[in-house]
């Protein structure tokens, strides 16, 4: 199928400028009149035929400024329409489509969830409804008139402002009409028609005017919806605060839906969310999900400024408005929470997902430089790398610039589709500097591998950091040029005393700027041999190797201002260690008894102050970091035994302070998501699981006294995840009772299945078949397939990677299975065998081979065929 590359872009030779949209909702036969106010543009050819993008689609009529089109006029299909000689000025033309919104299991474009009917149009479902220049610099004034049967849809939802609603007489149908000021790109277009409840409030914006803003659930759940709501309204005022950006419509709607292929789409005021990031209370959501709410309401509002006014000039700029409202989102969840826990949260995912992906077949540029299916490319690259480029702006140009070049980029490019060129030049006029070397972050792919060596001299009382620098190849980029790296920076005295040491090279900000592939960093008046603590709160998305001892480490741990790096610590060692135990290569007995004393004492004197941090301080590498770091002939089943022998040793030495903390931290009033709560939670359900570790018959008594007795689901979770992983009847007890308890909580049963997949024992496989049999389960509903089918090939390295290669051909089953039905889905499933060529070569045959079966498939989707195409190149 057909490459579309970065280089080939072009203006539309036509523009859009109003679109009315007359929609008559009906389950089988839904209506769409699109009246579309057309002109050539001054900026495309002069003598180009009109060819609108369709998709699906069955049209009725088409008629141009008023007369019915005959057929020798235009040209069409299900995927275009094209008009060969269209006037040289401005034109109405109005189409007619039919579709059939109940069929429509792809879940792109006007579909039914729930019985609902609802859109998704990002990236390309607007040609889905009607034939259209279906691209995001085609910028238009959207009207819609809805019209629906009153009970089937009682609540009628658009774009914009409500203009008017009413009854058509003698029928049982009503409408509504609504209106959106702003030009915008069709793929945020968005309606919804339905039966829903809703909770709201009125939020007054900082220049005084009311917003009405709505959150639509269904009905009888609105009591789950408050936190988002209360979300919502924080996230608006941060904005105002923290980036001057003021909300621009009379109402703000979301609305949350069962069905959906991901977290949630900004759409012009009315945001569209998967009904697992609104839907939250505390005997249903845990922490965790509380805190996924929370980002997620802060991220599809925040692209109102960054994607929705300032949108894409075309989708290889995704990163414009995904990397840049990553980071927006980050900074509200670290304002609103702990800022280091939140950033050692993020490097968590930054490193499982995105690192894991730029060392795959998959691997690809922030700004990829061409694709072959756009919707591939949602992917923890552009969004999570893609907001730690942002976040390294600032830390090189520092907050006031930072603030003044975001406020020059909105003035700027308000109402405009922009480019990455256009982001950076803000930035570059407001610093005077020129920014060209670090754009390479936007154009090369890979992860870059910095390594330090260190040397002192105590005579002369100086300390040398020699730094050097490399990136392995990617797909298509076998050759790599240094990239501008900035280091965050400090040393840290033995003792832990504070160090007066100085280097010309490291600004006052304490970031030294690594730009060549090797550099040296001096400091001078250094009294004792330091330890280094570079990469201060992750200043770079980048690998590191130190040629730091366990010891020195650990001094980290104990002693540094930097609270990421005292995490990354006992992280490094931890790693070592499981490393060691994995491939049986001989690590002293000492080095163990050291990292568990420190972890001791770590608990005894330092727990109280942060719970939040010591549960992550105390959670080691997952099992998929540890393949990672491996790299190559990778035995997942070495790695999951190395990784419970660690628990067992830590859960035996630190056994007393564990225990106490476990008491200590017991559920205490109420439950409240805050952070500090949370916090608490984490720390007490860490503890339960290393003792649990240490001693498997008192650890099974623990948490099935905790699973039975807990007062909210994030306590409840938690000890089922521990039952989970001691196996016997407890275990099948609790499952058993925590399937009857929420029979009719999808969401909660999804954890369920989730918790069950990951089980990493033999027998899961035909549990997960199993579970496919069960009546909450069903193949088209992407929430439960992730969860069940997604967890069990993400989250159980042992299972997924079975020797016997049954892992990877019943993902492959499921893949084509899914993908007729929804292909976007399936791709995601496939993006699991990402780190196939690191494994052992029994096993990485066998995945070649589950691989090469779907890819001898004749009628692969396009999304399935580019991932899995991708995966063997
Ligand atoms: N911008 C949204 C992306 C999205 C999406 C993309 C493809 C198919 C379905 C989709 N649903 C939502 C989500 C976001 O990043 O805010
Ligand atoms: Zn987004």
């Amino acid at each position: 199928s057909k490459i579309i590359q970065l280089k080939d872009y072009r203006p539309s030779d036509f523009l859009i400028d109003r679109v009315e949209l007359d929609v008559r909702l009906d389950p089988h036969a839904t209506r769409v009149k699109a009246t579309l106010t057309i002109r050539p543009n001054p900026e495309g050819r002069a003598d180009a035929p009109l060819v609108l993008d369709g998709d699906e689609l069955n049209l009725r009529s088409v008629s141009l400024d008023g007369r019915a089109l005959p057929s020798g006029e235009y040209e069409t299909g299900p995927q275009f329409l094209s008009i060969s000689q269209p006037p040289r000025q401005a034109f109405t033309l109005e189409i007619e489509t039919e579709l059939d919104p109940t069929a429509n299991t792809k879940l792109m474009g006007l579909y039914r969830s729930s019985g609902n009917y609802c859109t998704q149009c990002e990236a390309d479902g607007f040609r889905r409804i009607t034939y259209f220049l279906d691209r995001p610099d085609i910028l238009s004034v959207y009207t819609t008139r809805i019209e629906a049967d009153r009970d089937e849809a009682p609540v009628l939802l658009g774009n914009g402002n409500p203009v008017e609603s009413g009854a058509i007489e003698g029928t049982n149908r009503h409408f509504a009409i609504w209106h959106d000021p702003h030009p915008k790109p069709s793929y945020l277009f968005a309606l919804v028609g339905g039966r829903l409840g809703h909770v709201g409030k009125s939020f007054t914006t900082m220049s005084g005017r009311a917003v009405r803003l709505k959150v639509y659930v269904e009905p009888g759940k609105e009591d789950r919806a408050h936190y988002a709501l209360d979300a919502l309204e924080r996230s608006m005022r941060w904005d105002e605060r923290v980036f001057g950006r003021e909300y621009d419509l009379d109402e703000f709607n979301i609305v949350a839906v069962s069905d959906f292929n991901m977290g949630a789409m900004e759409n012009k005021g009315l945001n569209i969310f998967n009904d697992k990031y609104v839907l939250a209370s505390p005997e249903t959501a845990t922490d965790a999900d509380y805190a996924n709410i929370e980002a997620i309401i802060a991220h599809e509002y925040f692209h109102n400024w960054s994607g929705n006014r300032v949108t894409c000039r075309d989708w290889f700029q995704l990163c414009l408005k995904e990397g840049l409202t990553v980071f927006r989102d980050q900074e509200f969840s670290s304002d609103e929470r702990s800022r280091p826990v939140h950033r050692i949260a993020e490097v968590k995912t930054l490193r499982a997902r995105q690192f894991a992906e730029d060392a795959s077949p998959l691997a690809h540029p922030v700004r990829p430089q061409q694709y072959r299916e756009i919707n591939n490319f949602y992917t923890a690259t552009v969004y999570e790398k893609g907001a730690e480029i942002v976040r390294m702006l600032k830390t090189i140009i520092g907050e006031g610039d930072f603030r003044r070049g975001m406020d020059l980029y909105f003035d700027r490019c308000d109402g405009t589709a922009a480019t990455v060129e256009n982001f950076l030049d803000a930035f570059a006029t407001v610093t005077g500097r020129d920014l060209s070397h670090f754009a390479r972050w936007y154009s090369q792919a890979g992860t870059p591998r910095v390594t330090i060596r260190s040397t002192y001299d105590e005579a002369a009382q100086t300390y040398r950091l020699d730094f050097a620098q490399a990136t392995a190849p990617t797909p298509g980029q076998p050759s790599k040029e240094p990239m501008a790296i900035p280091v965050a920076i400090g040393l840290v005295a033995q003792d832990g005393s504070s160090l007066t040491a100085t280097s010309e090279r490291v600004s006052p900000q304490g970031v030294f700027m690594l730009d060549r592939a090797q550099d040296s960093l001096s400091f001078s008046g250094v009294t004792s041999r330091p330890v280094p603590s570079v990469f201060r709160d992750f200043s770079a998305p980048v690998r590191t190797s130190l040629d730091l001892t366990n010891d020195d480490l650990l001094v980290l741990l104990r002693h540094d201002t930097d609270a990421f790096n005292r995490w990354q610590a006992a992280q490094t060692v931890a790693m070592r260690l499981l490393i060691g135990l994995a491939e049986r290569t001989s690590v002293p007995d000492g080095d163990f008894d050291r990292l568990a004393a420190a972890l001791r004492t770590f608990l005894e004197s330092d727990a109280r102050r942060d719970p939040a941090f010591a549960a992550l301080v105390l959670t080691l590498p997952n099992e998929a970091d540890v393949a990672q770091e491996i790299g190559a002939n990778v035995n997942p089943d070495a790695i999951h035994r190395a990784r419970r022998e660690l628990r067992r040793m830590i859960g035996t030495v630190c056994a007393e302070p564990l225990l106490q903390l476990y008491e200590e931290l017991a559920d205490q009033g109420p439950y409240s998501p805050d952070a500090a709560s949370a916090g608490r939670r984490s720390l007490r359900n860490v503890s339960l699981d290393l003792l649990a570790a240490a001693d498997a018959r008192q650890g099974e008594r623990r948490a099935q006294a905790q699973f039975e007795t807990a007062s909210n689901m994030t306590d409840r979770l938690a000890s089922f995840g521990v039952l989970m992983t001691l196996p016997g009847e407890a275990r099948e007890a609790a499952i058993a009772a925590f399937g009857r308890r929420y029979a009719d909580e999808p969401l909660v049963l999804d954890k369920w299945f989730t918790l069950q997949a990951s089980i990493q024992e033999d027998g899961t496989l035909d549990r997960v078949r199993r579970l496919m049999e069960h009546p909450a389960f069903s193949i088209s509903n992407p929430n439960r397939v992730r969860s069940l089918v997604g967890s069990f090939a993400m989250l159980n390295p042992t299972q997924f990677n079975r020797a016997d290669g049954q892992g990877y051909e019943f993902v492959a089953d499921m893949v084509l299975r899914v993908d007729p039905l929804n292909p976007q889905l399936a791709a995601r499933l496939l993006t699991a065998f990402g780190s196939w060529r690191i494994m052992e070569p029994e096993r990485l045959e066998r995945a070649r081979s589950a691989l090469r079966r779907i890819a001898q498939n004749a009628s692969l989707s396009r999304d399935v065929g580019d991932i899995v195409q991708r995966s063997l190149e």
